[in-house]
């Protein structure tokens, strides 16, 4: 019997790649840059599955019915990018990879949070550019994080191992706003009290930082209104989506001192950034790294592999989200 065919969308790490292509007849786009729209909706009956990445926007009219992609295993968490209601109504499986990556972006929060606090982008720019002239009492003066209050919005997987590393590591209180509160045990053993409104969240942050899922539902949740509750002291982090903040917005309260900093990993339309937040020195800009560990993209591959060897074995999915 022939084996599936797969497509991915983009190059894989070795070990996922590897794993997938014994088992499959697999194949990759290896132009450096994502596929087309007319690409994809091609690739929609020339193959059996799809793996794509964030940067694939599967609409309703690609997801059409008859096609012959019958599973779209997607090589990340997030899947706004694909369309969820569509893929169900035509009776596409789709699946993600959570856990996973949640340490390896837990982890880019809290770079986030010590590189904005601490000022370290600016400073180290200053030192390459040979502006540093030796030690001075005042200069590059940052903000400790110790005892600082750490409030996230949205508090899953992602939010509670932040909430976690900045406890256990940096000494933060921990508070937080989400759709649905979490267990008992778990607020107990996070030591995380929960802020029923979102506003009151945002006034008491000294660093707010956004681990909600994309889409419309977070569209712009951080805009000029939001940010003029927070303290002028305050930091925003985003490794959420860049979606959940209007830049604009963002733009105008970096340059008006309205609050203190922001560390970003996303973007509102990436790969492109705000031309106005590329000169300000309190802003940190990080380019979506949130899984990028060799070991994480490693794992996301095979979680995307054995949700696609269940599909093709008639079995439930691991990940299942249509
Ligand atoms: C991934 C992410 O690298 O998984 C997610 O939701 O945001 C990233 O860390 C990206 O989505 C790959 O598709």
């Amino acid at each position: 019997m022939s084996r599936p065919r797969i497509l991915l969308t983009r190059s894989w790490p070795e070990g996922a790649f590897a794993y997938l292509k014994d088992r499959y007849e697999v194949t990759v786009n290896e132009t450096g840059v994502p596929l087309t729209q007319a690409q994809l909706s091609e690739a929609m009956d020339a193959y059996d599955a799809l793996c794509p990445t964030v940067t694939d926007i599967l609409t309703k009219e690609m997801l059409r019915p008859g096609t012959r992609v019958r599973m779209i295993a997607n090589f990340g968490a997030g899947f706004e990018h694909i369309d969820l209601e569509a893929a169900k109504a035509t009776g596409i499986r789709v699946s993600n990879t959570p856990d996973v990556l949640t340490e390896a972006t837990a982890e880019i929060a809290l770079l986030l949070m010590l590189m904005t606090s601490r000022r370290a982008s600016e400073a180290e720019r200053g030192l390459r550019d040979g502006r540093w002239n030796g030690w001075k009492p005042t200069q590059f003066l940052g903000q400790g994080l110790k005892g600082k209050t750490l409030c996230l919005v949205g508090f899953g997987r992602i939010g509670q191992a932040t909430a976690y590393k900045a406890q256990t590591a940096l000494g933060m209180k921990i508070a937080y706003h989400s759709r649905h509160r979490v267990a008992p045990e778990i607020e107990t053993r996070l030591k995380a009290r929960y802020v029923d409104s979102f506003d009151a969240l945002a006034a008491e942050a000294d660093v707010l930082s956004l681990h909600t899922p994309g889409g419309e539902s977070t569209r712009h949740l951080i805009d000029a209104r939001l940010l003029r509750l927070m303290k002028s002291t305050a930091i925003l982090i985003n490794t959420a989506r860049g979606s959940v903040v209007n830049e604009a917005d963002l733009v105008h309260a970096l340059k008006a001192g309205t609050i203190w900093a922001a560390g970003l990993d996303v973007y509102e339309r990436e790969p492109q950034v705000h031309p106005d937040l590329l000169p300000l020195d309190n802003v940190v800009l990080l380019p979506h790294l949130g899984s990028a560990t060799r070991e994480t993209r490693d794992e996301m591959g095979l979680r995307a592999a054995y949700n696609l060897d269940r599909f093709f074995a008639g079995e439930p999915l691991i990940d299942p989200i249509a």
